[in-house]
């Protein structure tokens, strides 16, 4: 159990504005230490655009103006050298992680090569499509730098 949760991650969330059963709108928020920095900058949603995208793919969004549904992105570097060994995703419900996923790099090298993915993208099936979600959530965070 974690009872200390990351000093940075990036908020995502999704919703379904139109009514129409899929989501529609991504907002972004950077948090630290649990508060609110700063909402999305155009240089950042530019930044965003794919992230946004792919989290679109994973179904996981508000039907309403709420924010239940949401995901925290963040990285890990235990090593302190400067680059992330470990990029979790905590998809939340409330307060509460629904589910999980990460991306480890074991050898230290840069390379985030091992994915630990569920049915992220909420379809069913868990399967290499999830993982490749997993691997471009992963990406396109660790472009931001946050
Ligand atoms: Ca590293
Ligand atoms: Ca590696
Ligand atoms: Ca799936």
């Amino acid at each position: 159990m974690e009872v200390i949760g990351p000093v940075r991650y990036l908020k995502v969330i999704a919703r379904d504005s139109t009514g129409q059963g899929h989501a529609d709108t991504v907002l972004y928020q950077f948090f630290e230490h649990d508060q609110l920095q700063r909402v999305a900058t155009n240089a950042d949603l530019r930044r965003l655009k794919t992230l946004g995208k792919t989290y679109l793919k994973c179904a996981w969004f508000n039907t309403d103006e709420s924010e239940e549904r949401h995901l925290r992105i963040f990285s890990q570097n235990p090593s302190a050298d400067g680059t992330p060994e470990q990029v979790r995703l905590h998809f939340h419900e409330g307060p509460l992680i629904a589910y999980k996923a990460a991306a480890q790099d074991l050898d230290n090298d840069g390379e985030l090569e091992l994915i630990w993915s569920s049915d992220v993208d909420n379809d069913g099936r868990s399967n290499r499509t999830d993982r490749s979600r997993v691997t471009a959530l992963v990406k396109q965070f660790l472009k931001l730098g946050w």
